[in-house]
């Protein structure tokens, strides 16, 4: 378990994550397959290696899912072909577009959540499961639209499956709720995650990565995005919540952690966008956040996970 009384390895200056300096670490032009967009990716720590799930839009504008590996997480082989990703009777008729996969590793296995946009309803949370990231299991049927943005905790929170998701709002955006199941199929007893009113994030926000167990509270990076008169701007956010009841939130700074600023993360398919499905603690205690840049390529952002932890709790 992560703990906020190890020794601080960074100092604050600008910002509180360091962009890798090999950015963007995966573009386009390192897939198998022509394609215009490498979008966010789950990622997880599987086999002593980084192991990413690459959502690739090739030149029809379809979608298909690739596994990455790397060693250090930094320099990643992907595999030749897509994986073959169970598609459930809803999605066979009316499946427009799957998206935004996060992995969680719980009770042995490795739990898959997506977005499922199928046409005339809108969007639909998917859950599968794997054990070697070559067989994938369907865990229950769709969501009801709409909903999004579903990341499972790692463990039961008081004896329930947890995840976070987000719920359509009244105004056609949305904000993170926590919901909670007995087995993984059925779902309730949701409850909204009130997060501090910023300019940043004053349209909407979901969860980013599983978050990770500390003896403070769950460390939770998180997306939010504010309008301009141009554009839609994305950003990461981080919040602690609590142990045992994640709808209590224990720290959020109302400042974010990363915006979009550099070129690969303001010009793409959609300019402006930092978006992250995946983070994973390395061995030496770095957090590597994982994130699509103006969903057209993949980035990495480091932070000690510790560091993150002090900062997210000085803000409170
Ligand atoms: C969200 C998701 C993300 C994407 C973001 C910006 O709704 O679909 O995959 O990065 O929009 O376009």
């Amino acid at each position: 378990m992560i703990s906020d009384t190890q020794p601080t390895s960074l100092l604050y200056q600008n910002g509180i994550l360091e962009r890798h300096s090999q950015n963007p670490i995966i573009s386009p032009g390192d897939m198998p397959v022509r394609c215009s967009s490498v979008f966010n990716c789950g990622a997880v720590w599987f086999e002593d290696r980084v192991l990413l799930l690459l959502r690739v839009e090739d030149m029809a504008r379809d979608n298909k899912f690739y596994v990455a590996t790397s060693e250090d997480g930094i320099d990643f082989d992907i595999c030749d072909t897509p994986i073959d990703y169970p598609l459930r009777d809803m999605e066979a008729r009316y499946l427009e577009n799957r998206f935004d996969m996060r992995i969680t590793p719980l009770e042995g296995r490795f739990y898959v959540t997506h977005a499922s946009w199928l046409g005339g309803y809108g969007s639909c949370i998917g859950t599968a499961k794997t054990k070697d990231f070559q067989k994938f299991e369907a865990v229950g049927n769709l969501s009801v639209p709409s909903n999004r943005n579903a990341v499972l905790f790692p463990e039961k929170i008081k004896g329930r499956y947890a995840r976070l998701e987000r719920p359509q709002d009244i105004n056609g955006t949305g904000r993170i709720w926590v919901n909670y199941s007995p087995d993984l199929l059925y779902w309730g007893q949701g409850q909204p995650i009130v997060l501090p009113k910023t300019p940043w994030s004053s349209e909407k926000n979901g969860a980013g990565a599983v978050p990770i167990k500390t003896d403070r509270g769950w460390l939770c990076v998180y997306h939010a995005t504010a309008k301009n008169c141009a554009t839609e701007n994305y950003y990461l956010g981080v919040m602690l919540l609590d142990l045992e009841h994640p709808e209590r939130v224990i720290a959020a700074p109302r400042q974010f952690i990363l915006q979009a600023e550099t070129p690969y993360e303001c010009m793409g398919q959609v300019p402006n966008v930092v978006f992250t499905n995946g983070a994973v603690v390395m061995p030496d205690g770095t957090l590597n956040i994982y994130y699509g840049a103006a969903d057209t390529r993949i980035c990495l952002a480091q932070v000690p996970v510790n560091d993150l932890l002090k900062y997210c709790l000085s803000e409170a």
